[in-house]
């Protein structure tokens, strides 16, 4: 989909209203109906619906013969944190992810958790704005599994991920000084999004985010989200930090970033 048909798309779907039956939403407690309204005509106007077509199609996946050597690191390769560090330190037994803001049913996970929930593994390509491709193997819990666990409320849209690195070069755990990146619904529960805890088999590597990162693999580098601390489900953007949807967004970047 190209900017333009995207912003159409995010008009419509801003302004299509939200009849009584998505508040039964977080009452759902298994991700097919939950992803199923999401797309029912329900949910959208058949305008909406129509431009949404190609949004369900699956990135490319790959062979094991094709996974690079390295996952060479990009942006952060450790976060400049005390509290990161300390989390590391203890091998990340007291890190939690916080899921929260409009869901039923707030929840925290540990490491284990998530390593205890479903999971999808899937051979896929990088691509950095900058011009350079790596083509990894990720394992990692789909993030619709834990939005339908939570139960996103009626007015919920887009889903807000917020990272450990602080990015002004300081310690000072500002709030907003953090990486952070966001997605919509609909790219929320496409089954190739996933929060991964490890790349080739093994537990993911600081530089590539450890302890948990996201994987939205028709999209490109800047919005695979490392460090993951806090996801929060919103119905704006605009209050959230620089309102422009993420870190280098903020900067200029195209919030919808489709390869
Ligand atoms: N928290 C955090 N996430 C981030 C970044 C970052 O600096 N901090 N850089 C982004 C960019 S531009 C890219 S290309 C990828 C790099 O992921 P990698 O380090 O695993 O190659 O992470 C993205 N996610
Ligand atoms: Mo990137």
């Amino acid at each position: 989909m190209n900017t333009l048909t995207r912003r159409r798309f995010l008009r419509l779907a801003a302004g299509s209203a939200l009849p009584g039956a998505l508040a039964g939403c977080d009452r759902l407690a298994d991700s097919e109906a939950f992803n199923g309204r999401l797309r029912s005509a329900q949910f959208l106007s058949r305008r909406a619906q129509a431009l949404l077509t190609g949004r369900d199609a699956m990135a490319q996946e790959f062979g094991e013969d094709e996974i690079a050597a390295e996952f060479r690191s990009n942006g952060t390769a450790m976060p400049d944190s005390q509290l990161y560090r300390s989390l590391l330190a203890g091998q990340f037994r007291d890190w939690r992810l916080q899921l929260g803001g409009l869901v039923a049913r707030p929840a925290q996970y540990s490491l284990a958790e998530l390593q205890a929930l479903p999971s999808r593994t899937q051979i896929t390509r990088h691509d950095c704005v900058e011009g350079w491709s790596v083509i990894g193997k990720w394992t990692g819990v789909p993030l619709r599994h834990l939005l339908s666990r939570a139960g996103p409320l009626p007015a919920a849209r887009y889903v807000v991920f917020h990272c450990a690195d602080p990015m002004d070069g300081s310690d000072l755990q500002a709030p907003g000084s953090t990486y952070y990146e966001s997605i919509d619904l609909v790219e929320a529960v496409h089954p190739q999004t996933i929060l991964a805890y490890a790349l080739n088999d093994e537990a993911l590597p600081v530089k590539n985010g450890a302890p948990l990162r996201l994987r939205v693999e028709r999209q490109l580098g800047y919005k695979q989200a490392k460090y993951l601390m806090r996801i929060d489900v919103v119905a704006r953007l605009e209050p959230v930090r620089g309102g422009k949807g993420g870190y280098w967004e903020d900067l200029g970047y195209e919030w919808y970033a489709g390869i």
